[in-house]
């Protein structure tokens, strides 16, 4: 570092090449021999360093990036990052051949992850995660999303949800929580979904937004949990509270969840490995991301990819986030899942990379804030030792991260 002035407040990363992944601009965004100013947090100059104003490098407190490329701090913008103990043992019986029914029959599934957090005191769920986050950090994860639905009681997705506002007070790095009560059928319930969807929606919702835990209210639309009937009735409340919506849609089948997403005007709609071209169109016509989740995709050998060339055809706008979850996606590295949307979806470098940065903040609503190299958003920025892009989607189980900046720190 040179020239360091305390006072200004400034910093600058110059002899830098950035993906600004800004909208609108060809491709990454590239500006080669580029440099980003910032001030209490934020951007103020992003680009050519020929064109910045020469006071700002004569003031800052300068970081020479030696040529390596800088990108937005990448976002995950779909996790259950906060759970207890793991299913590794479920994955060893479905290897020797048991089916999900066998597994669930003997304590499987997602209600053993019930279980298991109810069990959990905040504290450990705290200490239990925050490996999950550091791993994802490591690769310059600057935000996350963490949904709750593993507690399915008032109390404990309270738990939860506070235990993800801390994390985001334990490590430098934004987090954004997502109440996802509407996960599954807790044993308490005895079957009967309408009136969990009841609690869900009378009693649940309503606890957790008066704590002004949730940034979000997602759901799963599917046979195995919620009907789109169900789903509307949580929808309607979380519209009541005035949070938005994002939905589990189309996973295994196609219930036009992704539909019942744009209806609400849903931020997102995650998974739509079922989704048709009404559904695409519909997303499209809200302005609802389609969340794609590889992860999930690949741990259950489903076959049945998401229309890619529907969502590009129409015009929607694509994320790509880990799922991290114990059952059906325990990934934690969100550059090898940028390398199976490419790989086992066909998406470009350029989709794969703007769906982690751009896409992924406004998956969450965050597109003024972050995932873009621009004048006015935070100073969330990942450093990389790489000769192009295309090595951050193309390696698998490599991390060529130099440095990670979040909030210009
Ligand atoms: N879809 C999934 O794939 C996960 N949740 C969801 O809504 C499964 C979560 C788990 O098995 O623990
Ligand atoms: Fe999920």
């Amino acid at each position: 570092m040179v020239g360091a002035n305390e006072k200004s407040g400034l910093r600058l990363w110059r002899n830098a090449r950035l993906a600004t992944m800004a909208d609108g601009a060809a491709g990454f965004g590239v500006v080669e021999k580029g440099a980003i100013a910032a001030r209490d947090g934020l951007i103020v100059y992003a680009g050519a360093e020929a064109d910045m104003p020469a006071s700002v490098g004569q003031r800052a407190e300068t970081v020479d990036c030696e040529g390596r490329w800088i990108t937005p701090g990448l976002i995950d913008c779909h996790t259950h990052l906060v759970h207890a103990g793991n299913r590794a043992n479920e994955f060893e019986m479905r290897l020797a051949g048991a089916t999900y029914e066998e597994v669930a029959r003997a304590g499987g599934g997602i209600v053993s992850s019930v279980k298991s957090l109810r069990a959990a005191s905040e504290d450990e769920l705290v200490a239990q995660t925050l490996p999950r986050l550091d791993a994802l950090m490591a690769e310059g994860v600057t935000t996350v999303e963490i949904k709750s639905g593993y507690g399915l009681d008032l109390d404990n997705e309270k738990k939860s949800l506070r235990a993800a506002r801390r994390l985001g007070n334990e490590r430098p790095v934004t987090v954004r929580t997502t109440c996802l009560a509407a996960h599954a059928l807790p044993p308490e319930a005895k079957g009967d979904k309408d009136a969990f969807i009841d609690l869900v929606a009378k009693t649940i919702l309503p606890g957790v937004a008066a704590g002004g835990l949730a940034d979000a209210v997602d759901g799963f639309c599917e046979g195995i949990a919620f009907s789109p009937e169900q789903m509307s009735r949580v929808f309607d409340e979380a519209r009541a509270l005035g949070l938005p919506v994002k939905l589990h849609a189309d996973q295994l089948s196609n219930l036009h969840g992704a539909e019942l997403a744009a209806r609400y005007g849903a931020l997102s709609a995650d998974h739509l490995e079922y989704t048709d071209e009404a559904g695409a169109m519909a997303l499209a016509k809200a302005g609802t991301v389609a969340t794609i989740l590889p992860g999930a995709y690949y741990f259950i050998r489903e076959t049945k990819k998401p229309p890619i060339g529907l969502f590009r055809q129409h015009g929607v706008r694509m994320a790509v986030a880990t799922d991290n979850n114990p059952g059906t996606s325990p990934l934690t590295s969100l550059l090898l899942t940028m390398n199976m949307a490419a790989t086992l979806f066909g998406m470009t470098v350029v989709e794969c990379l703007a769906g982690v940065t751009r896409e992924a903040a406004r998956a969450l609503g965050l597109q003024a804030e972050t995932g873009t190299l621009e004048a006015g958003k935070s100073a969330d920025l990942a450093i990389w030792d790489i000769e192009r892009p295309a090595e951050l989607v193309y390696r698998m189980g490599f991390n060529p991260l130099h440095a990670r900046i979040w909030r210009g720190q």
